[in-house]
């Protein structure tokens, strides 16, 4: 037999520790943006009462029941002076689900809240739910738009994988208790990454699309779109226009998608979106940023050549390796922006910038040239005003 109580008691000195962690500024950095030294939540930070029974008698050697494979894709909010992430929680069962989780300086110390979301369902019950951007929207709600999975009515039966990604829409008040929506309809077969805009736009919702063919492959879609709609409670958006498109021999050439909602500043829309193309070792998904007009939201005004964020030592490792996602930044009043990103779809990290890096970053980069010879005119150039 084992020692009961002490299995117990390491069992909850190991999490603690787990928790009390602080994290520090990574060296240098590249003037951007700082990461730091620790990932911020993994699979280890889920309470130890989700996943022990902690009764001896139904549970005499202390298992761990239900496993917790990966915590990462979260949606970020300041909330009565928390810093909170709404993470997509991957149980060792491959369901995902939402748990907030919060740090009272956003770098460190992040918490689960003691008991995970329980998402109210449509009458389509989801197979599996992820990636929740949350937004605070002008009209005092904040609305949870996340990705809802079900498998392909059209499926023939030997095919088990053939699934449906469209957006799931919930709103609250208090982070609390959720009302869920009916989930958007657009003239795409399958959406990920759809994000709410902040403010009305005409009058209307404004969403952020993905259109894609294919649940993994983006076929004729995989540009990072945009639609009206006039109702919130049953979003419908009858015409997607693409603002950000997949482009030939880029870090976006297979496809793209948006981050968090865009934040607004004097100059411009700032938008963190994710790219994606395709290797010998498989997809690689980096960060990238644009600007958009402030008064045309279709229209990019500024975009930096290449990649803002890539995954970069033991970020490149996990369940899908190679893989940077971020749906959720917090900008402070202060001017700092805590971006959250995911990497391998295993784990959480931090970065932090400010506004004002980010918008000279967006807007004095040189943008792509497309072509090698224009790489290199670029560098010619810094080495010229260098002199
Ligand atoms: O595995 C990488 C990512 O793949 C999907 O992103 P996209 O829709 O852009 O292909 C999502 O499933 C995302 O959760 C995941 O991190």
């Amino acid at each position: 037999m084992i020692d009961f109580e002490k299995r117990k008691q390491q069992l909850e000195e190991a999490h603690a520790e787990l928790i009390a962690v602080t994290n520090k500024k990574a060296a240098l950095g590249n003037g951007i943006f700082d990461r730091y030294e620790n990932p911020i939540l993994t699979a280890a930070h889920a309470p130890l009462n989700w996943r022990y029974d902690f009764n001896p008698e139904s549970n005499p050697f202390l298992q761990e029941r239900i496993g917790i494979n990966a915590t990462f894709n979260a949606g970020a909010i300041k909330f009565n002076n928390k810093y909170l992430l709404i993470a997509r929680v991957e149980g060792r069962d491959r369901k995902s689900f939402f748990a907030i989780a919060e740090s009272d300086n956003g770098i460190d110390h992040f918490s689960f809240w003691d008991e995970p979301v329980l998402l109210p369902e449509t009458d389509e019950p989801d197979t599996n739910v992820y990636d929740m951007r949350i937004v605070a929207h002008e009209d005092g709600w904040m609305y949870g738009l996340f990705c809802t999975e079900r498998k392909d009515p059209d499926a023939p039966a030997h095919d088990q994988s053939m699934a449906v990604a469209q957006s799931g829409i919930v709103r609250t008040k208090d982070l609390k208790t959720w009302e869920r929506l009916a989930d958007l309809k657009t003239p795409s077969p399958q959406q990920r990454n759809v994000v709410l805009h902040p403010e009305f736009v005409d009058g209307k919702y404004a969403f952020y699309t993905r259109p894609q063919d294919g649940f993994i492959e983006s076929g004729t879609g995989g540009g990072i779109g945009f639609g009206l709609s006039e109702s919130i409670e049953h979003a419908v958006i009858e015409k997607e226009i693409i603002v950000d498109n997949k482009n030939y021999h880029t870090v976006y050439e297979a496809k793209n998608g948006m981050g968090p909602e865009p934040i607004k500043t004097e100059h411009g829309w700032l938008f963190l979106a994710h790219g994606v193309r395709n290797t010998a070792a498989g997809l690689r998904y980096v960060l990238y940023m644009f600007m958009t007009d402030l008064n045309d939201l279709t229209k990019v005004i500024y975009k930096p050549a290449g990649y803002f964020l890539a995954p970069e030592g033991e970020e490149r490792i996990g369940d899908v390796s190679n893989v940077v996602f971020s749906n959720g930044w917090i900008l402070d009043d202060d001017g700092t922006v805590f971006i959250y990103y995911a990497s391998s779809d295993t784990r959480m990290h931090v970065a932090t910038s400010s506004l004002d890096v980010l918008v000279d970053y967006v807007m004095n980069s040189p943008a792509d040239g497309f072509r090698s010879a224009t790489t290199v005119q670029a560098i010619l150039k810094n080495i010229e005003n260098n002199k």
